[in-house]
């Protein structure tokens, strides 16, 4: 049967505000989990505010769910202890307590900085396979290639299916040229959540997560393969975006690879 009951994780923040909104009609029944207070919190009481380190809290808060979107987490570079607290043992704890608790299926939410140091295709249709190998550019990207083989690992040993997502760039429009490439409109982001929690016999299964962007740099086959089908193309921004910040610099550092300013040193990025 399709999960229904589902726990959000990073619902306070920005995936996880628009996915509030634009999962309950594929007729899911989300349960809210951030370490930060919900803004407009369900008054039904349902929303969870706790941190990825309390066993006790996870286990509760997945009880009883059919599955689980886990977007908690730093979702930028910062310390290598920060991300090792919430990335690291925070995703280590979310699947001990899926496992305790019997959850069968997850979706995780990685990062096109797990393979952010593969150089950016060369010419128009080349795309980057889902099995390129994994080249973080950032101790944030490392934490996404954990939660990668965290998931393979409780695929083979507990039998807890999971979707890694390899997400580009999910924000209402795109913002900067790089985008272009990467975007996935947050509807196609419903859609490929949607597809993630109710293709059958996943195992553990790694797509990339865009929409069908004419500038697209990556192969969106093994999403395709679960039965998600893309809307939005990110070109009609490509003429605005273009000409306020110009066209990417095959010499700069920050415009050669998949990963964009997170692989320079330091990483950098403009907000
Ligand atoms: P965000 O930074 O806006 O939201 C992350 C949320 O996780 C925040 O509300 C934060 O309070 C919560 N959080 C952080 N540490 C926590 C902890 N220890 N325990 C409980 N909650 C914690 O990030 P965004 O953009 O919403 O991304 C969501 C997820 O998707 C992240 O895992 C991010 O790495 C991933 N992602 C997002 C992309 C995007 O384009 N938005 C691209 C690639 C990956
Ligand atoms: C990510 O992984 C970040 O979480 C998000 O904020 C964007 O920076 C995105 O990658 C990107 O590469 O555009």
């Amino acid at each position: 049967p399709a999960p229904r009951t589902v726990l959000l994780t990073g619902a306070a923040g920005g995936l996880g505000t628009l996915m509030r909104e634009l999962l309950p009609p594929y007729g899911y029944e989300l349960r809210l989990l951030d370490a930060v207070p919900l803004p407009d919190a369900p008054a039904d009481g349902s929303a969870i505010t706790a941190d990825l380190a309390d066993t006790q809290a996870l286990r509760d808060a997945v009880r009883g769910v059919d599955a689980i979107v886990h977007l908690a987490g730093i979702s930028l570079e910062s310390t290598f202890d920060k991300i090792l607290a919430a990335n690291i043992q925070g995703t280590y704890n979310l699947y001990e307590a899926a496992r305790e608790e019997g959850v069968r299926r997850v979706v995780f939410a990685s990062s096109n900085h797990a393979v952010g140091y593969t150089p950016r295709p060369a010419s128009p249709g080349e795309l980057i396979p889902v099995d390129t190998p994994r080249r973080p550019d950032t101790f944030y990207g490392l934490s996404k290639c954990f939660g990668e083989d965290l998931a393979s690992l409780y695929w083979d040993r507990h039998g807890i299916e999971t979707v890694s997502i390899r997400i580009g760039s999910c924000f209402p429009e795109p913002k900067t040229v790089r985008m272009l490439s990467l975007w996935m409109s947050p509807a196609d982001g419903a859609r490929l959540l949607h597809a993630s929690l109710t293709a059958e016999d996943v195992g553990h299964t790694v797509v990339y997560g865009s929409s069908a962007n004419t500038r697209l740099w990556w192969d969106l086959s093994s999403a395709r393969a679960l039965g998600y089908e893309p809307q939005d193309d990110s070109e009609p921004y490509a003429a605005k975006l273009i000409a306020e910040q110009g066209e990417l610099d095959p010499d700069s550092p920050a415009d050669v690879n998949l990963g964009g300013p997170f692989c320079t040193d330091p990483p950098i990025w403009p907000r």
